[in-house]
């Protein structure tokens, strides 16, 4: 007998990369579905009008009703399941889920996902470079940007996997149910996306919901942040700077050298690693604690650490100008990835840092950057929105310059510094402002460093 609930669609709320891979999912899968987006020209829309013109689709102000009598909503990332119509269609009954738990109840394979405040993508590119090494036929998506881009229900077509390595964020955490990774890790917490939640205990849990029905959790003893809240009986790996644990990663001084090590077993020295920072060891060693879960041989694991020279935009040399390096750390979009750039640079060179930042704030309190600075900074200059919001928090022996662009921001840094010295960007800040993402900015600074020469 036909139920009134038969009537009822799947809505896809969000027309983005993810909308787009949950239309292609539902096709496949033969259910009709709905797609609903509050921007007029969201950028899936071409491909859906040329590749599923049958699909019925609302774009602009959202109409609660097609949301209260949805059989369910699969929510974009982009979009707070807080916001009124979804959380009026929640009150009412409707189930409300995202690409993730999806995938999560589709696939078989296991499971490796990794979340964090920052170092996500690192840690990610370290363990696939150590999965290739060993062979391994793997599925990469979620989270990530650049050449690994790739919504998770995508990664269905790509045919059977040995295991799927997932980068995800709070907000795709926040739809997802019940996970059930063979191996999950919260790498770090330092607050982000203070527009979004309440707090940073609010941004906190949705992080830690990556823990559901896992087997092993991998935890970082610098941070009790990433230790699972919820009782459950998973094997626990860690890693930190100190020295190791029970079944940890960790650093071993020997001879006046310092190695990674498992226990007291030596893998590598520290100085065959091509990534400098206190936080890219920390991500190094998040890699090998993830890889050693999943049972990957130790020669494929050395091979792999010590040949990753890092990702773009994250820290990347750029040039030297008059003996000033330049670095592009345009990734760097919250407190704590800024703090961890210039400890990380401010310790690997002579001279003094000058920071190019600022953006969009997102709520951010930039108190946080201060100490680094006041150790390691000579000179900030500031752009972008937010940019007098962010200079009231410097000290005033930290110079404070303001620039129009990306352009006027390279010339004063160059004015600013003397051969010893560095000139990071890295802005605390998101860049949609005045860029179309990170990747934007940070050829924008790659460009203007090149007009410096
Ligand atoms: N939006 C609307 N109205 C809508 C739907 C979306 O205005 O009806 C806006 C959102 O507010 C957001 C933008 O559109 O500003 C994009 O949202 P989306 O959910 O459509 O995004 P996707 O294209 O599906 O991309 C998302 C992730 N983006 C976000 O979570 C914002 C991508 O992560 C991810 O690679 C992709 O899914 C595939 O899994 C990028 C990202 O910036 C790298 N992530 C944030 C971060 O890392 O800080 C969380
Ligand atoms: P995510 O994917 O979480 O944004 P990325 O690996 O892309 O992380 O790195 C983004 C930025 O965060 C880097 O440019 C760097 O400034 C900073 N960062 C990287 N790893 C860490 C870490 N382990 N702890 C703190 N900051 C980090």
């Amino acid at each position: 007998m036909a139920t009134e609930l038969d009537d009822c669609l799947t809505v896809i709320v969000g027309l983005g990369a993810t909308g787009l891979s949950c239309v292609k999912y539902f096709t496949v899968m033969g259910e009709k579905v709905k797609v609903v987006d509050s921007r007029s020209e969201p950028p899936g829309l071409a491909v859906l009008q040329e590749h599923y013109p049958d699909v019925e689709c609302e774009l602009g102000d959202f109409n609660l009703q097609t949301f209260v009598t949805a059989k369910q909503l699969v929510v974009s990332p982009g979009l707070s399941i807080r916001g009124v119509e979804i959380e009026t269609a929640r009150k009412a009954g409707v189930t409300i889920t995202g690409d993730i738990d999806i995938f999560s109840k589709q696939v078989t394979a296991p499971i490796v996902a990794i979340t964090g405040s920052n170092g996500k993508s690192t840690v990610v590119a370290i363990l696939a470079a150590i999965l290739k090494k060993a062979g391994k036929n793997f599925g990469l998506g979620g989270n990530l940007d650049g050449e690994n881009f790739k919504p998770a229900l995508d990664l269905l077509a790509e045919g059977k996997k040995d295991l799927y390595l997932l980068e995800l964020s709070s907000f795709q955490l926040e739809t997802t149910q019940n996970l059930g990774a063979e191996v999950a890790t919260l790498l770090n917490l330092s607050a982000d996306h203070m527009d979004r939640y309440e707090g940073i205990d609010d941004y906190h849990r949705a992080k830690q919901r990556i823990f559901t029905a896992c087997r092993q959790v991998v935890i970082n003893r610098d941070d009790k942040e990433s230790y699972p809240l919820a009782e459950n009986d998973a094997t626990v790996w860690d890693f930190g700077m100190g020295r190791a644990g029970v079944n940890g990663l960790g650093l071993l001084e020997e001879g006046g050298d310092q190695y990674l090590a498992y226990q007291l077993e030596k893998i590598v020295s520290v100085s065959e690693l091509k990534v400098f920072g206190q936080h890219n060891i920390s991500n190094v060693l998040a890699a090998v604690a993830l890889a050693m879960a999943i049972d990957i041989d130790m020669n494929s694991i050395k091979a792999a650490i010590t040949e990753f020279s890092g990702l773009p935009h994250r820290c990347q040399w750029v040039a030297n100008i008059d003996g000033v390096d330049f670095y592009n750390d345009s990734k760097g979009t919250n407190v704590g990835a800024t703090v961890a750039a210039i400890e990380g640079l401010g310790e690997h060179i002579t001279g003094h840092i000058v920071l190019i930042a600022g953006g969009i704030a997102k709520g951010a309190d930039f108190a946080a950057l201060m100490p680094a600075m006041n150790k390691w900074g000579k000179a900030v200059i500031l752009i972008g929105q937010d940019a007098v919001k962010m200079a009231a928090y410097f000290d005033a022996e930290v110079q404070t310059y303001f620039a129009n662009d990306m352009r006027d921001a390279a010339q004063i840094a160059l004015r600013q510094s003397t051969a010893g010295d560095a000139v990071l960007l890295s802005p605390a800040c998101a860049s949609f402002d005045m860029f179309d993402n990170f990747q934007h900015r940070g050829f924008a600074f790659i460009e203007s460093v090149e007009t410096l020469q």
